[in-house]
């Protein structure tokens, strides 16, 4: 497979000004007609992707060319052309049913009801027509649908209505223009049977926009969460960014087969059903909040992604990780601040720190791939959130804005490059930013290490802080990173202390910033009177693992008393740690333990601590951050562990406790989607899995009871996992009774696939196997293939990791069938094999042979062997 390099680009020889587009739209055949306006840059043939189409025409400035006239080969079209622009034109054939693998136009649903969209982002236009398929290239669409009136009454693409009408043979067209310029893999169409819900909107700028979203009939009744959330989306941008929408009509679409989560297509949006449809009968608190932040992040991109695109695909952090900073800024102003670091720390912990400690580790700008599509990762998108983030927190609110206003000015209609960006954000600062591009550059979670001297009789404290990064693929040299450190200093009561630095005259804040640029700074603060606790990154102020040696009472005092919500948190995680080392290998002793149950437990009868922070408080890091703290890891003891530590807990704050905090919350259950009902919730799930350990036959009535009076999905999901965990016996009538009542529900269904497959232990993998014959069970669609395969091989650590190497041997099975439908959807579920490694033996040995004879297969597809090349490392 050839590589494609960053150090290799160059502009494009020829532009596209603009793109004249005709679909005469079929399920099984489909004819696209194209006429590109083409100007010359360089002197070079014009060259166009295509792969999978049948080309049947091509014209150049309106005249046919013959065989020899142009070149053909390796996904490439080539003409010679002497004039310094020209007309090409095109008639190709493409076979949207036929499409599995959901890149460029495809059926979504059955062939008689379902209707035809597209997917282009990164490269599926070239799956349409032949064209330069790269985002460097910005051209005006005029695009004319025509199709059957019956079988595909509602007609979409991009841009500005600008005319419909009848055709002969029942048939009827739909003309758009779009007056932005934008690279192929913004366009987007569809076709087929829709309803729709609507809302005049008026952005502040005074335009009239026609908001609409679209759903197949079933569902429409669940668009208007959505519709809430897309409103409040585009006001937040018009507040918080002086960003206003810029076309006549905004077009949001769900669809069931889709290969991520959406899409941010000019003015046509097309989602997962999964981040679009929200109703409390199917859908969970958690996916209400998603909902809210993808409509959001979606809708953002119009700015941060299509007025200003990317200048190649290396760039992609510089779209994505801006745009799930601005989603995390946006939810968090919804919702509540700290509650949203935590869920997105616990994210990047979760998704990303391993990903960049494996085989697959690169940089948030990489700078080679074999397959894009393979680089939409947690680095790519939730670090490079994290640079934006620290860049933000570098210039303060109103400096970021500045940077914002003029990078959005300087490069309107533009693709631009991470050096861009921050030129734009240093410049309108009188600053330069260029340190942080290091940041992009480099791979793997840099080690900040922080060590304290305090000296009793000068009243000083100097904090000594370090980094290393550890080497990573490809990458072996690691430099310095600029890591701002925001800190506090605590006396032993929970008192936050004036900081005064050495040479400073004056006391200031309890908090300051710091930044460690080298290998090494140390910092030495005065007049303290006591040795301190310091509460350092707050905030999580940079994406690295800090280091220092707490000891278990100091965590207990930040745990108790730091007024940063997240760091409050964050002791609670460090505590949770430690406490974790000392239930190790069966035992449960130690002071971390006690320290750490002991402080929950006071907390948990603390009537000041809000239920929302209670509930992260007592859910200590999950199995696969454990995972991360040993060299060698045994997923099956590693759980053991874990529970032994929530055991510890929930004895020691005690059955009459958990029980009477379960009645009050129980008490107060409805559906009411407001914060406080949501952390009732919450807490409520928290409780009655820490009694669960402690007091299960009471805790199976419990959840039992809990099932049959669920008023929505979130307390009915929740009872469900709960009983499978304590008995799976007992829960099957249960998961029958669901099963049963979301018949048709696809997204509930995937719920109930995906609860049944995080199911710990040895029997998972026979478990996995029944449901896979489950009728409601297909390999063709994602979202099912993701919920029972992908949540089996990344979120059950102790079934998918059995000792046997079972699990390893089937998912390499079900990934060949897969990888024949959809390599992108292949390509995402085997990178559930990039921490083999780091297993112990027995099981590193069994994963091994799996990998290694996945990869030395040559019959799978570009994304699915670049991933097993990779990881097979
Ligand atoms: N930009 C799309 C992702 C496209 C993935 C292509 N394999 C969704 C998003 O990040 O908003
Ligand atoms: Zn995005």
């Amino acid at each position: 497979t050839s590589v494609i390099r960053l150090a290799d680009y160059r502009p494009p020889a020829w532009a596209v000004e603009d793109v004249v587009l005709e679909f005469d739209l079929g399920i099984d055949h489909t004819e696209v007609t194209s006429r590109l306006t083409l100007v010359r840059q360089a002197d070079e043939p014009i060259r166009l992707n295509g792969e999978g189409i049948e080309l049947l025409e091509l014209t150049l400035d309106g005249r046919p060319l013959g065989d020899g006239e142009y070149i053909l080969a390796n996904g490439v079209l080539e003409v010679a052309v002497d004039a310094d622009r020209c007309t090409l034109g095109a008639r190709v054939a493409v076979r949207p049913a036929e499409n599995t693998a959901f890149e460029g136009l495809y059926l979504s649903g059955s062939r008689d009801r379902g209707f035809l969209l597209t997917q282009c982002e990164a490269e599926g236009f070239r799956h349409i027509t032949y064209f330069p398929d790269r985002p460097d290239v910005l051209s005006k669409y005029t695009v004319t649908l025509r199709a059957d009136r019956q079988r595909f009454p509602v007609l979409l693409a991009g841009g500005n209505p600008d005319g419909t009408g009848d055709l002969a043979d029942g048939r009827h067209w739909a003309r758009f223009v779009d007056p932005h310029p934008k690279p192929s893999y913004l366009f987007a169409l569809v076709a087929g049977r829709l309803e729709r819900i609507s809302h005049d909107y008026t952005t502040a700028d005074g335009r009239a926009v026609a908001l609409h979203i679209w759903a197949e009939a079933d569902v429409i009744d669940r668009c208007d969460y959505a519709m809430d959330s897309l409103i409040r989306s585009m006001q937040w941008d018009e507040r918080t960014y002086g960003r206003n929408y810029d076309l006549d009509v905004f077009h949001v679409v769900a669809t069931h087969d889709f290969n991520m989560g959406a899409m941010e297509n000019k003015g046509l949006n097309i989602f997962n059903a999964k981040y679009l449809l929200a109703d409390p009968d199917s859908s969970t608190d958690d996916e209400y909040r998603h909902v809210e932040a993808v409509v959001a992040h979606e809708y953002f991109h119009n700015w941060s992604g299509n007025r200003v695109t990317c200048r190649d695909w290396f760039q992609l952090s510089l779209k994505e990780g801006l745009t799930v900073f601005r989603e995390q800024s946006f939810s968090a102003d919804m919702n509540s601040v700290s509650l949203k670091r935590i869920e997105d720390v616990a994210l990047l912990r979760r998704a990303q720190f391993p990903e960049d400690a494996g085989p697959l580790s690169h940089p948030v700008r990489p700078s080679q791939y074999s397959e894009i599509n393979n680089f939409y990762t947690a680095t790519v998108y939730e670090k490079g959130s994290e640079l934006v983030r620290m860049l933000a927190g570098h210039l303060g609110r109103d400096g970021f804005r500045k940077g914002m206003d003029l990078y959005f000015d300087r490069h309107d209609g533009d693709a631009a490059t991470i050096e861009d960006f921050l030129k734009s954000l240093g410049d309108a600062n009188g600053t330069d930013l260029s340190a942080y591009l290091a940041w992009y550059g480099q791979a793997g979670t840099p080690r900040l290490t922080a060590e304290a001297r305090y000296d009793a009789t000068q009243s000083r404290y100097r904090l000594t802080l370090r980094q290393r990064t550890p080497a990573s693929a490809g990458q072996t040299v690691k430099h310095a990173l600029p890591i701002p450190v925001r800190l506090s200093l605590f006396d032993a009561s929970g008192k936050a202390l004036p900081l005064r630095l050495e040479g400073e005259a004056t006391a200031g804040a309890t908090e300051r910033t710091i930044v460690l640029d080298g290998a090494e700074r140390s910092i030495v603060f005065e007049d303290i009177a006591s040795a301190p606790v310091p509460s350092l990154l707050r905030g999580f102020s940079a994406p690295v693992i800090l280091e220092f040696d707490y000891a278990p009472e100091e965590l207990g005092v930040l745990l108790r008393h730091d007024p940063d919500g997240f760091n409050r948190w964050e002791a609670g995680q460090q505590l949770a740690g430690l406490a974790y080392d000392d239930c190790r290998d069966g035992k449960v002793d130690g002071a971390a333990i006690g320290a750490w149950t002991r402080a929950l437990a006071q907390l948990f009868g603390d009537p000041s601590v809000e239920d929302a922070l209670l509930a992260e408080l007592l859910t200590p890091p999950g199995e696969i951050e454990l995972v991360e703290r040993q060299p060698e890891r045994d997923p099956d003891r590693i759980r053991a562990s874990r529970q032994a530590m929530l055991r510890a807990l929930a004895s020691r704050i005690g059955v009459p406790a958990l029980r009477a905090r379960y009645e009050a919350l129980r008490a107060a259950t409805s559906a009411a989607l407001d914060a406080t009902s949501q952390a009732q919730r919450q807490l409520k799930r928290r409780v009655l899995d820490l009694l669960s350990l402690v007091d299960e036959a009471h805790a199976r009535e419990l959840a039992r009871a809990q099932y049959d009076e669920a008023p929505g999905m979130t307390d009915r999901l929740a009872a469900l996992a709960t009983l499978a965990t304590v008995d799976p016996d007992a829960a099957t009538p249960a998961f029958a009774h669901f099963r049963h009542r979301y018949e048709g529900n696809a997204l509930a269904l995937d719920k109930w696939f995906a609860v049944q497959a995080q199911l710990p232990g040895e029997t998972a993998l026979g478990r996995i196997q029944s449901l896979e014959r489950d009728d409601a069970f297909t390999l063709k669609n994602p979202n099912r293939v993701q919920s029972l395969l992908g949540s089996f091989a990344r979120a059950n650590p102790s079934g998918f990791h059995r000792a046997d190497g079972a699990a390893y041997r089937w998912l390499a099975d079900r990934l060949v069938a897969i990888d024949a439908l959809n390599p992108q959807v292949a390509a995402r579920v085997a990178t559930a094999f990039n921490g083999w490694k780091r297993l112990e033996p027995v099981r590193r040995e069994s994963a091994h042979a799996v990998v290694a004879e996945l990869a030395s297969r040559k019959d799978l597809s570009r994304d699915l062997t670049d991933i097993l090349a990779r990881v097979a490392l």
